[in-house]
């Protein structure tokens, strides 16, 4: 077991301890010893074999026992036992937002609650309103979190669904008898979010690839085996986080494998206008062939079948039906823009407000990546719990960044910052402030429950501001978390379109925002995006490449993409920007 295995069961035990009503000084300390194995310096199974576990700062002779068992077995009866006291509904509870084990407990012990279904119910009905220390606030938050739940049902965001999908492709493709392999469905498509993993492979002798398939290490259970297709529940560790998801396994034979690939690819909606565009033409198209009645057409990749049908090759990234079929036809496709067309970002953090790193070690970073320019854009003074900037703090990094700009090669770091928009959509510095600035991100942070026509308003004033240069995360979402804020979009486009504002992309996993299908909608208007990692450290800076990946879904070329222009491109742009009143 690794260290976040452990990690995990530790915090299970605690968690379970907590819903049993045990005292909160041993339940911390399974919680503590969570954290402690986690930061353990070196290898986990050496310092067990070696019996110096018990010696470490926070772990004693039980815990040490217990995370013992663990390392060497890989289970512990212990866990097991206590996991069968409790009903799994009320861990399941747990993962609602505002409920913590103390809730959860209390909710049980007073109306018997332990699953999700008694719990709508009894808030329905206003009985949690009724109880000691719930109320008609806490009641309501409970059932919105409910039906948000209901709504996004079990998805689990691209950066964890990515990593899980390539660990199990990777191990497939090394399986002998493997052909051509690939992850297919949403997540080939780089949708946000993705439901399940479906992984296609080509090979003439299907069964002992299914057999491996069902005894990797990720495999947690089999869901079914079947001679052609199996299905599991797969976990791994993405980044501290335990990342549980269903994977289908398909295999078919080789000259299968192209029409395989595009109908697992989807969307569903992009297979059924493909499938009536065969038959228009007197063909027939399914997961394993395009044929002329009993006669097979044969073709070799994907590339292949869309020729066959009268269009170029369509990215998976557009497969939606919102308008590729129809582009193909007259070769108006977009040249979508990728990875390495990016030259520098706009949108980050350094210590100065929130961020983990300095002004030089983030400019370092971008380097390191090969950009040209780090814009940095750290929060404004309104913005206390991130430590906004206080005007005097603004001219410390500004001379900062002379001193660096004056002693760095190959990269160079723009004076951005990340203005908060007011409730009366005014920002969050003096005029005379945002003159000194290279741009300005607009950005709304508080008051997230205005009525949509005010929030419209707001942002859009703030759109219309001349220091301002792009508007940040466009509608505050979290992803499978927390709806955004309600605001006209449309509205807001337009407003960027007149007054020549700039977008940005957010492209925190958590927020990919603006959405992609607005995001083809600025395109059309003529709003230039900006792909921005809002990065706080510098690894963060490395999830650009989801927001490029929004870009791709809304169509987007190199040119529409202000980031991809060089630095010297770029500094006159923002100033002749600056010039205009
Ligand atoms: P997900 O898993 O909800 O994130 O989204 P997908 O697109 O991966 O959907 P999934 O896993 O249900 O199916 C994978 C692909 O298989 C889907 O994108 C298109 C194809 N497919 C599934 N069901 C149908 C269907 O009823 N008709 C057609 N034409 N294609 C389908
Ligand atoms: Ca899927
Ligand atoms: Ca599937
Ligand atoms: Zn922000």
């Amino acid at each position: 077991m690794s260290k976040d295995e452990v990690a995990d069961a530790l915090d299970e035990i605690g968690t379970l301890l907590e819903l049993k009503g045990e005292n909160a000084f041993r339940t911390n300390a399974y919680h503590n010893a969570a954290r402690v194995v986690q930061q353990l310096p070196g290898d986990l199974k050496q310092l067990v074999a070696d019996g110096k576990l018990g010696a470490v700062r926070g772990i004693g002779e039980a815990l040490s026992l217990k995370i013992t068992t663990l390392v060497t077995t890989g289970k512990l009866p212990y866990l097991e036992d206590l996991r069968a006291t409790i009903p799994a509904g009320m861990v399941e509870l747990l993962r609602l937002p505002g409920l913590g084990p103390k809730k959860v407990k209390a909710l049980h012990d007073l109306l018997g609650i332990d699953s999700i279904e008694k719990l709508k119910a009894a808030c329905e009905s206003g009985e949690v309103a009724k109880q000691k220390g719930f109320g008609a606030k806490t009641q309501d938050k409970i059932l919105e979190g409910i039906r948000f739940r209901d709504q996004v049902g079990h998805r689990v965001r691209i950066d964890y669904a990515l990593p899980l999908g390539t660990a199990l492709l990777e191990q497939i493709r090394e399986f002998p008898g493997v052909i051509r392999s690939e992850l297919c469905g949403s997540l080939r498509r780089r949708k946000e979010t993705v439901a399940d993993l479906d992984i296609l492979v080509s090979s003439a002798d299907a069964q002992p690839i299914m057999d491996r398939f069902v005894k990797l290490p990720e495999v947690l259970q089999v869901l079914g085996q079947g001679p052609t297709k199996s299905s599991v529940l797969a976990a791994l560790h993405v980044h501290g986080t335990k990342v549980t998801m269903q994977a289908d396994l398909r295999v078919v034979e080789d000259d299968q494998f192209p029409f395989a690939l595009h109908y697992f690819t989807g969307s569903k909606e992009h297979n059924i206008r493909m499938r009536q565009r065969a038959i228009d033409r007197g063909l027939t198209l399914n997961e394993y062939a395009l044929a002329n009645g009993s006669r097979s057409v044969p073709c070799k990749t994907e590339e292949d079948i869309f020729a066959a049908l009268g269009l170029p090759y369509i990215e998976p990234e557009l497969r939606e039906d919102t308008g590729e079929i129809e582009a193909g036809e007259v070769k108006k496709l977009p040249a979508l823009v990728a990875d390495r067309d990016i030259r520098g970002v706009f949108h980050n953090h350094t210590t100065y407000s929130d961020g983990m790193a300095s002004l030089e070690e983030m400019a370092l970073a971008c380097k390191k990546l090969g950009w040209e320019y780090f814009g940095v854009a750290d929060h404004s003074q309104s913005l206390t719990i991130a430590r906004g900037l206080p005007p005097g703090a603004v001219r410390k990094q500004w001379a900062e960044i002379d001193r660096l700009n004056a002693q760095l090669s190959g990269v160079r770091i723009i004076k951005g910052s990340e203005v908060d928009i007011l409730e009366d959509g005014s920002l969050d510095y003096s005029d005379e402030l945002l003159a000194g600035f290279d741009y300005v991100v607009a950005s709304v942070h508080s008051l997230f429950n205005m009525p949509e026509a005010d929030m419209t308003a707001r942002v859009c004033k703030a759109l219309s501001h001349p220091a301002v240069t792009m508007l940040g995360h466009a509608t505050g979402r979290l992803l499978l978390k927390r709806e955004g804020y309600k605001i006209n979009l449309d509205e807001v486009i337009k407003t960027a379109a007149t007054f020549g504002k700039m977008i940005e992309i957010n492209a925190q996993p958590s927020r990919l925002d603006l959405d992609w299908k607005y995001v083809k909608q600025a395109r059309a208007m003529g709003v230039p995006i900006v792909i921005n990692p809002d990065a706080h450290s510098p690894w963060e800076l490395g999830l650009y490449t989801f927001g490029v990946q929004v870009a791709r879904r809304g169509w987007l070329t190199k040119d529409d993409v202000f980031n991809t222009r060089g630095l010297e491109d770029v500094m006159k742009e923002l100033v002749r920007r600056k010039s205009v009143k």
